[in-house]
């Protein structure tokens, strides 16, 4: 996958230092989610590169958070820089992962969670994590924590590459993050990854950041999600570049 085809639109670069981007979409707020959910993304990250996104963290309150990520280490019995999805707290994980290792090309992930299939004492059951394309449902080696009810899941918004809880940052560039209140089917997925779909039903958060400047990516789905930048810098698609920082 070329840059230039994964960069159909714009895209942010994140320093791995203090750069982070806050959307104005929270989570189901108590509500059953009965309808699931899906996080996607285009990335592209090297070596020392991660990607998050979830929910800021509110480990005093006992919430959890569905979370998409790769990170620089092992974790949960993971190798590095293989994307995972799952329910997160502090102290506790349930989720999925891809085993492969994503540096230095472009990749499109995408994290489902199919409610009709989740259990509190096996949630990694309704989660799948998309790599190109390609289904993975298998869980992570550590499923940490169990007994997660719906009502406990986050009401705070979510945030891009600051994952609180483990105050880490993520490094690389990222584009067309799109998040569904409901799972999207196979063929949704890939007509995303294949042609960039632009499928609206169930579209909760849409970035395509081709704003180029200033500190506001807006939601184009409607929904009035728009989020703000800490840091990142905004990249164009066409010849791909960093640009400097506007502020
Ligand atoms: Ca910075």
């Amino acid at each position: 996958m070329s840059a230039r085809r994964a960069l159909r639109t714009g895209g942010l670069w994140f320093d791995g230092v203090d750069d982070y981007v806050e959307t104005g979409l929270v989570g189901y707020q108590g509500a059953s989610p009965k309808n699931g959910w899906t996080i996607m993304c285009w990335v592209k990250i090297g070596s020392g590169g991660a990607l998050y996104i979830g929910n800021r963290g509110e480990e005093g309150l006992g919430y959890y958070s569905l979370t998409l990520f790769i990170h620089r280490f092992t974790l949960f019995g993971v190798p590095a820089y293989n994307a995972q999805f799952g329910l997160d707290r502090d102290g506790v994980w349930r989720g999925v992962y891809f085993s492969k290792d994503l540096r230095d090309s472009w990749h499109h992930l995408a994290g489902v969670f199919r409610s009709e299939l989740y259990s509190p004492s096996a949630p990694e059951k309704a989660m799948e994590v998309w790599v190109d394309g390609v289904r993975s449902t298998t869980p992570t080696p550590s499923q940490i924590g169990s007994g997660i009810p719906f009502d406990t899941w986050s009401r705070e918004k979510y945030l891009i590459n600051y994952h609180q809880a483990w105050a880490t940052f993520g490094r690389g560039i990222v584009s067309e993050i799109r998040i569904y209140n409901r799972a999207l089917t196979e063929d949704e997925i890939r007509a995303i990854y294949e042609r960039g779909a632009l499928i609206r039903d169930g579209l909760v958060l849409h970035l395509d950041f081709t704003e180029y400047e200033g500190n506001v990516a807006y939601d184009k789905s409607g929904c009035g999600n728009h989020a703000t930048i800490y840091g990142a810098r905004w990249v164009v698609k066409k010849p791909l570049r960093v640009l400097p920082k506007a502020r």
